[in-house]
């Protein structure tokens, strides 16, 4: 079995779990739940930059960042991994994994053990999850009707900012998108691993 070093609130993680099981490999994935503030833990001998998601193989070996264990699923699956339509995914993907940076970054600024949140980078990040959204609306809609890593990595997106940030109106900057929002929330695998459950 592989395993999955992991987090429930993670939305990394996330994105690679759901990809995974998209491709069907659910039930060869062992998850383990992965500390990264805890040092010594299997997780920081596994991935220097003690994050998660980490994917390690049968065989040892250490897959990391979300991206990459994105790739390596698609290539375990023999999926399209070059062409037009492979690229519009990954630049979905790239677009989410942008606006789960912006949405960790100003959570982590409201949690400075050494002071108060700076108003710059709070306002920087906030920025940049509205205008993303805006953006994955106005480019991307067409992309949106199939469910694969990109979409599926947006999805965990635009949730992690609802379930860590959800006084950011992203969804007045992109009306068309918060609806499909809504609509991929109900499905099984999103409410299985919806992170307010963890
Ligand atoms: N670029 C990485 C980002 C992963 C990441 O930031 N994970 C967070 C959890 S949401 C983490 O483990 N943070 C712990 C830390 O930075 O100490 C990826 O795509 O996998």
């Amino acid at each position: 079995m592989m395993k999955l070093y992991y987090s429930i609130t993670s939305p990394y993680s996330r994105k690679v779990l759901l990809t995974a099981k998209s491709l069907g490999y659910g039930d060869q994935i062992t998850l383990v739940l992965g500390s990264s503030l805890e040092a010594g833990s299997t997780l920081h001998t596994i991935n220097p930059l003690a994050k998660v998601p980490a994917l390690q193989l049968d065989n040892g070996q250490v897959i990391f960042d979300s991206p990459v264990i994105v790739e390596y699923f698609l290539g375990l699956a023999g999926a399209e991994q070059s062409g037009p339509a492979y690229f519009r995914q990954r630049q979905i993907e790239a677009v989410a994994d942008g606006l789960m940076d912006a949405a960790v970054a100003k959570t982590m600024e409201t949690r400075r053990p050494d002071g108060a949140p700076s108003d710059f980078w709070m306002g920087r990040w906030e920025t940049a999850i509205l205008r993303s959204a805006a953006y994955t609306e106005a480019t991307f809609m067409e992309d949106l009707d199939s469910w694969q890593f990109g979409t599926i990595g947006l999805a965990c997106a635009l949730d992690y900012v609802c379930f860590r940030q959800p006084d950011i109106n992203w969804q007045q900057a992109a009306p068309k998108l918060a609806t499909w929002y809504e609509t991929v929330c109900q499905k099984p695998a999103m409410v299985e691993t919806d992170p307010r459950k963890g």
